[in-house]
């Protein structure tokens, strides 16, 4: 229902109609809250709330967006006080256009000439249109509304003017007959004695409308007894009352020196939050704010070839640069990385490092990479380690998939590991090698050709390459994602064990500098932090013999 049809709607009832001054979005709020039936764009609060005379000084322009803020703050209906329409017929047509479009539900226009002059104002200029520059006016107003329900209420000045009641009448005639929905006849009279004796001679099938601002002892229940009056205007007393609070407020702060006293006197923040529609924001935050998280990657490609069977085929190459099927690994992991949304890559070089020129990576040296380990690499970058970070080891291939799950987790640290080994032979001659970093998770692998992988939350309980057969069930595949809060404790973890390490073995390195990163991680876990994993069957491939080159050359097509 619009807000023209609601307005209407509560014409067509039986109660008196009761709506209230504001200037603002806020003030409008708490109108609607203490609930009343709808709002007053008053001139005269929205032209002081600028600190100006209610004497069209403002422009139309700044009563539309004064009008604008307590409608969109609000759901009753706003009726706004449109002074004479800014100017003649035309100025109407215009603004008519303006408010309707707005979703403003009626206006009420003041039979007075441009620029007006508040109607309470002693000694005020107060100078009348003449009746037919007026009827005009209405004639073009509502001729000028799109929607039937939109109103127009005239409000005549003759009683505020001097010019008695005949000429108030008179006026009423000439503008029911130009079309108006409803009439607000004024008075500046300290009782209601005015309105009460124009209201008897009233005969015409209008509703009528009072202000009773100078004669408030003419409360609803004296109204009610004029059923011909359907609305009543508070039309100022919002912004009066803002302002005596205010002032006694700021005279408590200066008189106390501070504003202990007063904060306790005062709305809390939080109600203020809530005026403003802070719950609301946060619930929408909630849904439709996706924060686009940085989130760096990370390959320590700075190993040293040892396995002979690669050496023929890389020479001096780096191993991530070499070639499957017409593109290194390097490039494929890149491309996928990047096809995800993920732009900081980074690559950590051990010799040779003039042999990796992809572009879009940013290459960090290990210097020490002949006696380092991947553990150093990673650390090599620690300066660029912020935000969140996926590790990629420079041997594997995997499906994109992967990659795109493990970012959704939002454990610290987040290791892929894989159930299937133990059902493979190759993993298993591997095992026996001492290749596999091998993890015993809490819960084992579930078992089936064809299952849903679970998603639950399986710790690992140990990490390395030298846990006894039965005990492992999972094999890490050298992916893992940290988050903020997993790299911070990564670094903490390695100063920490740097400083308390002296000479020999590092868990099972041979000293700290050889350290593999499951050497760190199985201090963590021993020290209490959560190392969590995320379970996959198959879907990749590492690159440590000529035997895994030649079978990952004949699974990868493209
Ligand atoms: C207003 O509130 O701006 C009015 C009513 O027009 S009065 O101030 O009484 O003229
Ligand atoms: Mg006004």
């Amino acid at each position: 229902m619009s807000k023209a049809e609601m307005l209407r709607k509560l014409f067509m009832g039986k109660n008196l109609i009761r709506i209230v001054g504001a200037h603002n979005g806020l003030t409008a709020k708490l109108v609607e809250s203490a609930g009343f039936d709808g709002i007053w764009a008053s001139s005269l609060e929205v032209s002081a709330s600028h600190a100006v005379p209610d004497a069209n000084i403002l422009t139309m322009q700044d009563y539309l967006d004064a009008a604008i803020d307590m409608n969109e703050a609000v759901s009753i209906p706003v009726v706004v006080d449109v002074d004479q329409g800014y100017g003649n017929s035309t100025n109407v047509i215009h603004m008519v256009k303006k408010f309707e479009t707005a979703g403003i539900a009626g206006i009420i226009m003041e039979d007075k000439l441009f620029p007006k002059q508040n109607s309470l104002l002693a000694g005020g200029r107060q100078e009348l249109a003449t009746i037919g520059e007026f009827v005009g006016k209405i004639m073009a107003a509502k001729n000028a509304q799109e929607s039937k329900d939109f109103m127009v209420i005239a409000r005549i000045e003759a009683l505020i003017a001097g010019w008695g009641q005949e000429e108030a009448m008179k006026r009423a005639k000439a503008y029911v007959n130009a079309g108006v929905d409803g009439i607000m006849i004024h008075s500046k009279k300290n009782n209601p004695d005015e309105i009460t004796e124009f209201i008897k001679n009233f005969d015409l099938n209008v509703p009528i409308v009072v202000v009773p601002s100078t004669y408030p002892s003419f409360t609803e229940e004296k109204i009610k007894s004029f059923p011909k009056i359907r609305m009543v205007i508070y039309a100022n007393h919002v912004i009066r009352s803002a302002v005596t609070s205010i002032k006694e407020t700021l005279k408590e702060i200066k008189d106390a020196g501070g504003i202990d006293t007063v904060s306790r006197k005062i709305i809390p923040v939080e109600e203020l939050f809530e005026l403003q529609g802070t719950s609301e924001m946060k619930e929408n935050e909630k849904k439709f704010l996706f924060k686009q998280e940085k989130i760096t990657a990370l390959v320590p490609a700075a190993g040293v070839i040892k396995e002979p069977s690669l050496k023929p085929l890389l020479q001096d190459t780096p191993l991530v640069m070499l070639d499957v099927n017409g593109k290194s690994i390097l490039q494929r992991n890149v491309e996928l990385l990047k096809s995800l949304g993920i732009k900081d890559i980074f690559v950590v070089s051990g010799p040779n490092s003039d042999k990796i020129n992809i572009e879009g990576i940013n290459i960090i040296q290990n210097k020490n990479f002949e006696n380092s380990h991947i553990l150093y690499s990673i650390m090599c970058a620690e300066e660029k380690l912020n935000g969140k970070l996926l590790l990629v080891y420079s041997d594997i291939l995997f499906e994109k998939e992967i990659i795109e799950k493990l970012l959704k987790s939002e454990e610290d640290i987040t290791l892929v590991i894989d159930g299937s080994f133990k059902n493979s032979k190759i993993r298993q001659s591997k095992k026996e090698e001492h290749d596999l970093v091998l993890v015993k998770a809490k819960h084992d692998p579930v078992e089936g050709e064809r299952i849903i992988r679970p998603k639950r939350d399986n710790p690992v309980l140990k990490i390395g390459k030298k846990i006894g057969v039965e005990e492992a069930n999972y094999e890490y595949i050298g992916l893992a994602l940290f988050s903020e809060k997993g790299i911070e404790d990564l670094k903490k973890a390695y100063e920490e064990e740097k400083t308390t390490y002296s000479e020999g073995l590092f868990n099972e390195a041979v000293n700290f500098d050889m350290a593999n990163l499951h050497d760190i991680l199985m201090r963590m876990i021993q020290k209490g932090y959560k190392v969590s994993s995320m379970e996959i069957d198959k879907g990749w491939s590492e690159i440590h013999t000529f035997e895994d080159y030649k079978r990952v050359s004949r699974m990868i097509a493209d």
